[in-house]
């Protein structure tokens, strides 16, 4: 029995067609026990030049962006931070492809229904650093514990260089947290601070080709190692929400006028002219989006 082709589920239908046409069940399963995969470049139908395309186009965009150079990737340092690494969307046609794949939309809507929005497109351009790991965090930012069972985003990251081992600086995940319902405490973040008794879990690095695809839910707790080889380690990440996770209007400078503004200050919180999102050019609210972040909220953050 073929339950895709009964036509009773028009919303699941094509999501099923899809994972066993592109032979990605075994991700799915992944997800299932473990709240992440990798799925190979064979499987994504893109041509062999993709991953280099798509990773000069970032480079270029950060170049362009920050007014720099980096020259060979391979063996470049990172002339100045990645601040203006958002919003790459309208950059570049392989940018508007990575986006518009079909495996990266199936992983999309599996997760958040085929009414899912694109939430974010951004940049990782990391250097060779003793000490740039990211500590162990879930993408459902600001919701307090029991986090639901479903996902509301998840994140699709094209992987552009080669995540051969630990060294090359990989995003790492902690299997089955997306069962946890919970953001990390502050004690189960810093996961390189731990040794022998002290270690709560074992991080797992992926590997990863360049032209691979990771994917993840946003209940799933991940950070990444700090990177010891040469060159730099470059990511796309792309973030899909659930449709209700947009506010119904996005108000813009002119939805009250800068009189009524000054009137009624509280105006500025909660129509978000505060709000860490969405980041324009560059991230400018540091603060806010750290308090947001923060691990172990409660109900009234
Ligand atoms: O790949 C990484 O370094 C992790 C980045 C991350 O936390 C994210 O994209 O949500
Ligand atoms: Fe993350």
């Amino acid at each position: 029995m073929n339950i895709a082709e009964l036509g009773s589920s028009p919303n699941a239908d094509p999501l099923v067609k899809t994972i066993i046409e592109h032979d990605l069940t075994r991700h799915i399963v992944e997800l299932d026990a473990y709240g992440f995969t990798v799925i190979p470049p064979e499987k994504l139908g893109t041509p062999p030049d993709f991953a280099e395309r798509l990773r000069n186009s970032i480079l270029n965009t950060y170049e362009r962006r920050h007014g720099v150079e980096v020259g060979d990737w391979r063996t470049a340092d990172l002339p100045t931070p990645n601040e203006r690494a958002w919003e790459l969307v309208g950059e570049d046609d392989v940018i508007t492809e990575a986006v518009l794949n079909p495996v990266v939309l199936t992983m999309a809507r599996w997760h958040c229904g085929q009414s899912a929005i694109l939430g974010g497109t951004s940049s990782i351009i990391k250097p060779p650093h003793e000490k740039n790991y990211l500590a162990i965090h879930n993408d459902t930012h600001g919701v307090p514990p029991p986090q639901a069972a479903y996902t509301h985003l998840v994140n699709t990251s094209w992987v552009l260089t080669d995540y051969a081992d630990r060294d090359d600086g990989p995003t790492v995940f902690v299997p089955g947290s997306h069962r946890w319902g919970r953001a990390p405490a502050p004690h189960e973040t810093k996961f390189w601070e731990w040794e022998g008794e002290d270690r709560l879990f074992e991080p797992v690095p992926i590997e990863a080709k360049a032209g691979s695809l990771a994917v993840w839910g946003g209940n799933t707790w991940h950070g990444a190692m700090n990177r010891n080889s040469t060159g730099l380690r470059v990511t796309m990440v792309l973030v899909w929400l659930r449709s209700y996770m947009q506010r119904l209007s996005m108000w813009g400078e002119s939805a009250v006028s800068p009189e009524r503004l000054e009137r009624y200050p509280e105006l500025h919180k909660i129509l978000g002219y505060d709000h860490p999102y969405p980041f324009r050019d560059y991230v400018d609210k540091p603060d806010k989006i750290a308090d947001m972040i923060a691990p172990g909220q409660d109900q009234f953050a």
